[in-house]
């Protein structure tokens, strides 16, 4: 027996290969964060570190998330690596008490620290603790080409993006009923598109990052897997349509339909984005 072959580090293994799959990481692009369950911490902590890490400092804080423990991707590690040495590409980070700081009790042996995105999955995962009762415990940041491709043509509001994709698939209302968040371009890494992104995810539970990626969150790895795949294939078939249509669009699901969909699927669209 291994780390490794915990169930939940299996789960998470295979979303960072499926996500390499997909295309949606290249070089080091893209980061996973997991908050654990207390029982999936007691199934690992035999192979935590003798002596942990020390304390780092995150520049954020959160009440809701003293003493959690997270798997995270490493810093400038790629998904491609993850599935071959999930020792060296991975971590398991402690909280303190007070909420502001990580230490590292599993992982990257050959050094290294969390994602540069930390700070922004911290906070996306206080936020998503709170509005979800506990039950959120995923968020992942990807590169998808499709709907990074459509912040070049779109405006850059969460009405523009959510009603295109609505309209481009008929699960979509289904799947994100409550629609997608936009970010602004910003500089990646830092506190301040940690903020933005977390008052988004107060209302939404994926954000969309111009120019750069998305971030989708979920309560397991199939949910949120899933929610990135919908929205990414979603922004596929509008560039198709698009591109194969020179820009005219002959059709589409109208709000109606929209409405008809919510209602068969006991759904509740965000009624401000419909006409
Ligand atoms: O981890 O995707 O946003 C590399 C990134 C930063
Ligand atoms: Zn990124």
């Amino acid at each position: 027996m291994a780390i490794t072959d915990c169930e939940v580090l299996q789960n998470y293994i295979r979303l960072c290969s499926d996500g390499w799959d997909q295309g949606w990481h290249e070089r080091n692009g893209g980061n996973l964060t997991y908050r654990m369950r207390p029982e999936e911490v007691e199934q690992c902590r035999p192979y935590f570190k003798e002596t942990p890490g020390e304390w780092v400092n995150m520049g954020v804080q959160a009440d809701n998330l003293k003493g959690e423990y997270f798997i995270s991707t490493g810093s400038g590690k790629y998904f491609r690596n993850v599935s071959l040495a999930p020792q060296d590409n991975l971590c398991i980070v402690e909280i303190n008490e007070a909420g502001d700081s990580w230490r590292i009790v599993w992982g990257l042996e050959k050094g290294g620290r969390p994602t540069s995105e930390f700070p922004s999955h911290f906070l996306n995962h206080s936020v998503r603790k709170e509005a979800t009762n506990g039950e959120n415990r995923v968020i992942y940041h990807a590169h998808p080409a499709n709907l990074i491709a459509m912040t070049y043509i779109l405006p850059l509001t969460a009405r523009d993006f959510t009603r295109a994709l609505w309209q481009s698939a008929t699960e979509c209302p289904v799947v994100f009923p409550g629609g997608v968040g936009v970010v602004p371009w910003m500089v990646p890494g830092g506190s301040d598109i940690a903020w933005a992104t977390s008052k988004l995810m107060r209302e939404y539970d994926a954000a969309v990052w111009a120019h750069h990626g998305l971030f989708a969150s979920g309560p397991d790895f199939d949910t949120t897997f899933g929610l990135m795949h919908t929205i990414e294939k979603a922004a596929q078939i509008y560039l198709l349509a698009l591109s194969a249509g020179q820009g005219k669009i002959r059709q589409t699901i109208q709000d109606d339909d929209l409405r008809a969909i919510a209602k068969e699927f006991g759904v509740t669209l965000r009624e401000e984005f419909l006409e």
